[in-house]
C-alpha cells in the first residue's frame, strides 16, 4: 500500500506516526473525558446506587471493553497494513486471503454483536418493574420543572422526590406540555414523559442520600436547567416526612404580612400553598418550599438571598422560564421571602 502513496504523503504520514507528540492528543483528550467521570458523583451512571443502575453500569463497562478491544485490533491491522512490506511483486493475494475476510469480517463481528445483544437483552429483562412495590409517586414534567404527587398519601411537592430506601418505588410518569424524559443516573435508566400518555417506571435507592436527576429529552429553551433531586430516607424517617407533610399548619402570625403579599402580587394564580386560598397549578407547589434543596429546578441553592433574587427577576437566572418578573417594594419582597421560607 505504501508503494502507491505519493511520496510527499508517505513522508508526512511517516513523520506523524514517528513523532511522539502525536500521542499527546488522544492522551489529553482521554484525560479530559475521563476527568468528567470523577468529581461530583451525585449524577453519574458509573457510580450506581441501586441494583438496576449497577446492571446498567455493568453493561456500559462490557460495551466499553468490547469496543476498546475491537478498536485496538483494527488499529494494529492498520499499522500492519502501513508498515508491512508487500511479499513478492505486490501482486499476490492480500494478507490472510479469503479465510481472513470470512473470519475477521463476518464471523467475528457476528459473534461480538450477538454477545452484546444478549448482554443488553439480559439487562433489559433485569430492569423490569419488580412485583413488590410499596409506594407510587406521580411525576409530571413541565417546561421546565417537575410536579411530584403522592396520590395515596395526598402529598404534592416539586423538583424533589422523597423515597424510602431499600424498596422499589413505582413511578407514574406524565407530561403537561412537551416530551420530557425522567432520568436519575445513579438509580435507574431513562423513561420518556409523553403528553397524553402515561408511562410506568421505577427507582430504588440502597442507601440514604441525595441523587440528582435531569431531564434527558430536549424540551426547549431551559431543558438543561430542568433538574431535580431524589432524597432517599431511611424508612422511619420517610414515614415521619409523610406524617409531617400530611398535616399542613397555618402560617404563624409573624408571617402573615408575607402571605398577604403572596395573595396580592398574583403569585397565587400560578402557585399553590396548601391551607390557603392559593391553588394555582401553573408553577410548582410552594407549600414546604423552605425544606427544599434548590430553587428553579436545581438551578440555585435554596437560600433567602437566592429566593429574593428569583422572585424579583427569575428571568435573569433562568431566561425564558414561564414565571414573569415581579415588581415589589423591598419590604414586601422581604416579607414574602420570610413567609415562603417559613416552616409550615
Ligand atoms: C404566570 C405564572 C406565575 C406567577 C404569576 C408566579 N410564578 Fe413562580 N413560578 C412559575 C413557574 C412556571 C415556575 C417554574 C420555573 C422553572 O423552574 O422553570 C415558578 C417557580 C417559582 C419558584 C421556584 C420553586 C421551585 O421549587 O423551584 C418560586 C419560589 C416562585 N415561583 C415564587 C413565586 C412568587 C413568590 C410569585 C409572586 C410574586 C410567583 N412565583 C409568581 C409561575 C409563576
Ligand atoms: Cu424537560
Amino acid at each position: 500500500m505504501t508503494e502507491t502513496m505519493p511520496p510527499s504523503l508517505k513522508r508526512g504520514v511517516g513523520r506523524i506516526l514517528r513523532a511522539r507528540g502525536v500521542w499527546a492528543v488522544p492522551a489529553l483528550g482521554a484525560a479530559f473525558l475521563l476527568g468528567g467521570c470523577e468529581g461530583d458523583r451525585i449524577q453519574s451512571t458509573l457510580h450506581p446506587a441501586s441494583e438496576a443502575a449497577a446492571k446498567i453500569a455493568w453493561l456500559w463497562w462490557v460495551m466499553c471493553g468490547a469496543f476498546t478491544a475491537v478498536f485496538l485490533l483494527v488499529m494494529v491491522l492498520l499499522l500492519l497494513g502501513v508498515y508491512r512490506r508487500p511479499s513478492g511483486e505486490g501482486t499476490g493475494p492480500p494478507l490472510g486471503g479469503t479465510r481472513f475476510v470470512i473470519l475477521g469480517g463476518i464471523a467475528m463481528p457476528t459473534v461480538i454483536l450477538l454477545g452484546l445483544l444478549i448482554a443488553s437483552l439480559e439487562t433489559t429483562v433485569a430492569l423490569r418493574l419488580p412485583e413488590k412495590q410499596t409506594l407510587t409517586v406521580e411525576v409530571i414534567g413541565h417546561r421546565w420543572w417537575w410536579e411530584v404527587r403522592y396520590p395515596d398519601q395526598n402529598i404534592v411537592t416539586a423538583n424533589e422526590i422523597q423515597i424510602p430506601t431499600g424498596v422499589p418505588v413505582r413511578l407514574v410518569l406524565k407530561s403537561a406540555d412537551v416530551i420530557h424524559s425522567f432520568w436519575v443516573p445513579r438509580l435507574n435508566g431513562k423513561m420518556d414523559m409523553i403528553p397524553g400518555h402515561t408511562n410506568t417506571f421505577w427507582i430504588a435507592a440502597e442507601k440514604p442520600g441525595e441523587y440528582r436527576g435531569q431531564c434527558a429529552e430536549y424540551c426547549g429553551l431551559q431543558h438543561a436547567k430542568m433538574a431535580f433531586y431524589v432524597v432517599a430516607l431511611p424508612p422511619e424517617a420517610f414515614r415521619a416526612w409523610v406524617a409531617e407533610r400530611q398535616t399542613p399548619r397555618p402560617a404563624p402570625e409573624a408571617f402573615l404580612p408575607g402571605q398577604e403579599v403572596f395573595m396580592q402580587a398574583g403569585c397565587k394564580n400560578c402557585h399553590t400553598v396548601r391551607g390557603t386560598a392559593a391553588v394555582g397549578r401553573v408553577g410548582p407547589d410552594l407549600t414546604h418550599l423552605g425544606s427544599r434543596i434548590s430553587l428553579g429546578a436545581g438551578e440555585i441553592p435554596n437560600t433567602p438571598g437566592h429566593l429574593g433574587g428569583w422572585i424579583g427577576n427569575s428571568q435573569r437566572i433562568k431566561p425564558g422560564n414561564l414565571m414573569p418578573r415581579s415588581f415589589l417594594a423591598p419590604e414586601e419582597l422581604h416579607a414574602l421571602v420570610r413567609y415562603l421560607e417559613a416552616p409550615k
